[in-house]
Order: C-alpha cells, then structure tokens, then sequence
C-alpha cells in the first residue's frame, strides 16, 4: 500500500487563476484499462490476476507513443499552422452520409467504444453473482446512460415479459392491509406519476479499498455508482390504494422477483415521505432488463441492494425482517468486532473524475478538475478541492441542477505546474456532516467492513504526468 502524508514533498498552490499562470491547454491520456482485449480479460478472470498487472504496464507503455503524438499534435494545435485537419476537405464534408433511421435505436460513434461498463477480473466467482462498474472517468453531467449504468445481480438479471409481472401488496397481518392487491403492469402505467432524478450507490462501492489501494481507477473505486432520473408511483400512492394502515405499519419489506430471493426492510418514514417510488422509467424510457424491468423499486439514499429490482411484492408489517441480506450479508464489522446492522443510508461521499488513476497528464498547463459529489441525507453544500494532499482546499464550483439525494457535478480550474501533486476532493451534506479522510474513517469503523466507505479519494499526479491510486491518512 502506498500511504502518503499530507506534510510530504507536495507543497503546491491552489490559485490556478493566479495572474500570470500558464493556461496553455493540458490533455488527458485515457486509463490503461480501455487497451485490455476481452480475452486478456477474460485470462485474468481465469486466475492470472499477475497478468492483469503485467497488461496495466504493457498498457501504460504502449500508450507512452500515443502520448509523443499527442504532444507534437498539441503544438500544432496551438499554432494551427498546416494542420492537414483543418486545411484539407474532409470526407465527412465531401461524401453523402447515412440516411435516418439506419439505426433504429441510436448507438454510441465508434470512436467511443472503449466507454463501457467493466468487471473487475477475478473478482467474484461467476459473472450471475457480480457487478459491473458504470465508466465515471467518461462521463459529463451527472445522468448516467441507461446502457453504462452499473449492475449488481445476486442471481443473474431477467428480461420479463411485461404483460405477465404482477405486483403484490398485502400485510404482514390482515389488519395491516384492507384489500391486498395484485397489479398489473397496465394497472401500474395507469396511475398518478412522478419522476426524480437520483443516484444510487451500492453499498459495497469503494469496498475493495477498505484496507489498502485495491484498484487503479475510478471506474473500480468508485463505478457502483449511476445516477437516473426514474419515473413511477410513489409506493405511498399503491399502499393507500390497498387500504394499508399507515398508523399502525412501521417497516414494509420489499421481494423482488428473480430468483436471489431478495428481500429488503424499509422503514415506513421513507414511504410516508413520498420518496420511495415503485418505478417502470429510467431516463425517458422504460427500465433496462438489467436495472429491474420492467418494475424497481426506488429508494433515495439508501444503499442500492435496497432498490429491489423486477419488485414483485411489498409487505406491510411492524418490524424489521431480518432476511438473509441484512442478517448475514449488508451488515459492518467494527473494530471492536461486532457488527452494525441496517447502516442503509449513504453517506455524504465525492470523487474526483478527472484527472484520475490511469489517466496520464500529456502537458502541464491548464486543466479542469471534474468529479461528482452526493449525499444520501440531501443535497450537496459544498465542495472542497485539494492539489496538495489536504493541506489547502479551494472551494470548487457545483454545476447545476442541484438536487436532493442526486450526482452534482463539481469544476474546478486547474493549473499543473509539472510537479507532483496530491488531488483530493471534500464533500459537505446540507445537513452538515463533511466527508472523512481515511485516518478519521478507520478510527471509527476499523479497516476490515465491506460497505459505506465514503472517505476521501486521493489521485496521485507524478512529475511524469501519470495518475495514480493512492491513500492519505
Ligand atoms: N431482485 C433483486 N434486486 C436487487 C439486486 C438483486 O440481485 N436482485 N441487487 C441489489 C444490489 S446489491 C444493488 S447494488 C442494486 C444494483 O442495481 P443496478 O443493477 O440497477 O445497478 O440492485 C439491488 N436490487
Ligand atoms: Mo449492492
């Protein structure tokens, strides 16, 4: 594990608008991980992990040549003098293209195929019972698409024929609920909705790095991570419907209809505040099969294994259930080890997107920091950018919207002299709580848990212009 101090060789300054500062254009080199071939991939996920850290070096040199052409393209550019690109007709200029429709459902261009979702080889045993990271270090905004969402499945995700998914409420006792109900999708489709822009996290997302520096990118650190605006009927709506005693319940649990049998205990404040949303839409079309098509349920905040997905059932009853994933599974090990229970909500986190491990800094000179704050317990105050490992932060800009329990996106001007530097981002919550350093978040919740590390990310910027993972206590 590599540990740096915050009182180490870095003594950068954090005026990148400083009068006077170099703002000729830096450039990123993409993460070694996109030059992986699927059957190198699939070599390492057979047991050869010493290949997969070979395949990152061969990578990184093999990009070294990408990285001279992208300097001498760079003083080109800056010159604009014989460039051949803008000079010359193009072929796109001078040729018919491709007429609509060619593609009845729009695809990325193909100069874009290295954006994808990601194993993380070797990992877990079979790909049924895995996850897939979303590509963050790619993204803009704060809306992941649809087809780069992240995917968790404990059993494998189903593409279910709509017309024949029911969903069911009914109680954990007859007095709970006054006229269980089975509905239809039609049934569903047909009722009052709402749609929320929300992020989710799995609560495993940053786990591999607990201990130690695990992974090299933000896409493994940090890829449990996707953010959609969902459309649905807020479960409040379907439990009135049913008649369900609202006074008397205090948990709903949740049963999804694949075949992990996952069961979730939701707390009945989260549903009286119309939050929790039974949901067929996610960005302006219906749910993907992977996401729970064709019916999740939403529950902002909370750590994702509590958004059931292809929901067929909400019970209505007066304690916590206890099921295999929140007894056995989703539960903390604390230093003192014992464990913390139902921790669901998701803590104040951010991470710096870009510049981040295994990209490579081709030039110094000018560039934008980009990443992505949130918060489980509402919206984004604030957030502080470190180039020197914590020691002096300046307050980054948060793009717009801001939104409650959702991805914002902050920027922050950057100038890079050249030498090393320490690249740290801070989220502060509206509620107040600021997110903790690595040093704070194992003094109190030890180094041996699995899920809720929210601690602060650090992206090491070597003199030569490589990013990397590293961890500052
Ligand atoms: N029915 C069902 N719901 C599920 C799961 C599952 O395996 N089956 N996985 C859970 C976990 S652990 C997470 S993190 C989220 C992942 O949602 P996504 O695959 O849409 O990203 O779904 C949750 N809901
Ligand atoms: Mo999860």
């Amino acid at each position: 594990m590599t540990k740096l101090r915050p009182d180490g060789e870095a003594t950068l300054r954090t005026d990148p608008l400083a009068p006077g500062a170099d703002v000729s254009s830096g450039r990123l080199r993409r993460a070694p991980e996109s030059f992986l071939t699927p059957e190198e991939i699939r070599q390492v996920g057979q047991g050869r992990r010493a290949f997969l850290r070979a395949s990152f070096l061969t990578a990184a040199a093999a990009t070294v040549a990408v990285g001279t052409r992208g300097r001498a393209a760079a003083a080109s550019t800056a010159v604009s003098v014989g460039d051949p690109d803008i000079l010359n007709p193009t072929p796109w200029g001078s040729s018919l293209g491709q007429p609509v429709a060619a593609s009845p459902y729009g695809q990325p261009s193909k100069h874009e195929r290295g954006l994808a979702r990601r194993q993380s080889p070797g990992l877990t045993q079979v790909a049924a019972a895995s996850v897939s990271f979303a590509p963050l270090q790619g993204l803009f905004g704060i809306i992941t698409p649809s087809g780069l969402h992240f995917e968790r499945h404990h059993q494998g995700w189903q593409d279910i024929d709509p017309t024949r998914h029911r969903f069911m409420i009914d109680g954990a006792r007859p007095e709970f609920v006054k006229t269980p109900k089975v509905y239809t999708m039609d049934d569903i489709l047909r009722l009052p909705s709402v749609s929320r822009m929300h992020f989710i996290e799995c609560g495993a997302n940053t786990g591999m790095e607990w201990g130690n520096v695990a992974v090299p990118t933000v896409q493994y650190t940090h890829g449990m991570l996707s953010c959609s605006e969902f459309t649905g009927v807020p479960l409040r709506t379907l439990l009135e419907d049913c008649g369900a005693d609202l006074k008397a319940a205090t948990y709903v649990l949740a049963e999804g209809g694949d075949g992990s049998s996952m069961t979730r205990t939701i707390p009945i404040e989260l549903v009286l505040s119309g939050e929790v949303l039974v949901a067929y839409g996610q960005n302006g079309e219906m749910l993907r099969p992977e996401n729970g098509y064709p019916l999740r349920l939403i529950v902002p905040g909370v750590q994702g294994v509590s958004w059931v997905k292809w929901l067929r059932r909400v019970e209505v009853g007066d304690r916590p259930y206890a099921t295999k994933d929140e007894a056995v599974h989703y539960i903390d090990l604390m230093p003192d080890g014992q464990h913390r229970q139902y921790s669901s909500i998701q803590e104040c986190k951010s991470v710096i997107t870009t510049p981040s491990g295994g990209q490579t800094l081709v030039d110094k000179g000018y560039f934008t920091i980009s990443g992505l704050a949130w918060s489980g317990r509402g919206k984004v105050k604030r957030v502080d950018v470190s180039v020197d490992g914590g020691v002096n932060w300046v307050e980054a800009t948060l793009q717009t919207p801001v939104l409650s329990k959702c991805l914002t996106r902050f920027i922050l001007p950057w100038n890079w002299d050249g030498k090393p530097a320490l690249l740290q981002s801070r989220a502060t919550d509206e509620t107040g709580f600021v997110q903790p350093g690595y040093g704070q978040l194992r003094a109190a919740r030890g180094s041996r848990s699995i899920y809720h590390n929210n601690a602060i990310q650090t992206w090491q910027v070597a003199e030569n212009g490589d990013v990397s993972n590293v961890q500052i206590l």
